[in-house]
């Protein structure tokens, strides 16, 4: 039995596993849970974080909008299933006029970290890097330092410092679609200067695990265990019909989160129903979030479908591990 370490949250959403199912994540039966015109401007509403918000939920919404711009919008449930978004998105406060310049900002992540909610996501600063800033209430936030130069994608922090610093999983990129992608772990005293930059993972190249053979980038704000940092991540294989997009997960040192002490061969989740396989880019699952209850091990993850819409999904830590034990790489 594995254990979550970390707050109890029993009114997280939650549906069992059906019986005899053989995978170890299910979805929410009526998925998804949040449609392509959740707001008035919005194309597609997916790639999005939420996070236990005073007695319900809160989040911050990747909407492109119908010129397809793509920008971050704050939203509030009380179950975590039933979403208001608003209709505008979110202003950034700061101190550098040139940092709060917007180009694009896409696939937040939201990380309570001591006192406050941080959010990283993909930032537009000639190419694509990694924005980081933080809201106590998600009425006003204040944006930071980008952590990185240009071309980074997916800024994922841990949920408390280790060994001092606050830590940062990212994936190097380049200016368009990327057909590549290592994850890396970042370290840094204040947030803004980030370094001792170490290697996580690497796509797997070889017939053992295809699915995670082009890039593999972070998703969810990684759950300590007792066993160490079960990630949760994204892997892509290049198609002739372009990249698919699917999930799998890894456990990392909890010290050292560099150091990987178990990966999935077979992926968690991937492309299986009619909103995962067809939408604006087809055959994409996009984890961003997760809720966890330490009580009971339940796991809700909130992923993009299609690029398109947003779906929840179920599983238990004990799932996942066991999982990951009986299909190892
Ligand atoms: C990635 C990001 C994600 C998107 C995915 C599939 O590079 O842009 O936002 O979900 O591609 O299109």
């Amino acid at each position: 039995m594995s254990k979550i370490i970390g707050s109890s949250l029993p009114n997280i959403p939650w549906v069992d596993k059906p019986e005899n199912y053989k995978m170890p994540i299910w979805r929410y039966p009526q998925n998804p849970i949040i449609g392509r015109d959740a707001i008035e401007c919005s194309n597609s509403v997916f790639n999005s974080a939420v996070v236990p918000f005073k007695d319900g939920y809160a989040g911050v919404f990747r909407c492109d909008s119908k010129s397809v711009s793509m920008d971050l919008f704050p939203g509030f449930s009380k179950d975590g299933i039933h979403w208001e978004i608003n209709e505008k998105p979110v202003t950034f406060l700061g101190e550098d006029k040139e940092i709060l310049k917007r180009e694009y900002r896409y696939d937040p992540r939201v990380c309570f970290v001591e006192d406050r909610y941080y959010i990283t996501w993909c930032n537009g600063y000639h190419g694509p890097t990694i924005g980081v800033g933080y809201t106590f209430d998600f009425k006003t936030f204040y944006q930071l330092e980008n952590a990185f130069l240009p071309y980074n994608r997916n800024g994922v922090l841990f949920p408390r410092k280790i060994n001092g610093y606050y830590g940062l999983l990212s994936r190097p990129s380049d200016t368009g679609h990327t057909p590549f992608g290592d994850i890396f772990y970042s370290r840094s005293k204040d947030l803004e200067y980030w370094g001792h930059h170490r290697h996580v993972m690497a796509p797997i190249r070889e017939d053992a695990s295809a699915w995670q053979s082009t890039k593999v980038g972070p998703g969810p704000i990684p759950i300590e265990t007792e066993e160490g940092w079960l990630l949760i991540y994204h892997g892509v294989i290049n198609t002739c019909n372009g990249f698919v997009y699917r999930v799998g997960c890894a456990l990392l040192d909890i010290d050292e989160p560099w150091k990987v002490k178990c990966r999935s061969k077979y992926y968690v989740l991937a492309p299986y129903e009619y909103y995962e396989c067809v939408g604006d880019v087809p055959n994409v699952v996009f984890p961003c979030a997760a809720l966890t209850d330490a009580d009971t091990g339940r796991i809700a993850l909130y992923y993009g479908c299609a690029d398109t819409v947003t779906g929840l999904a179920f599983t238990t830590v004990n799932d996942l591990m066991d999982y990951m034990k009986k299909y190892p790489l």
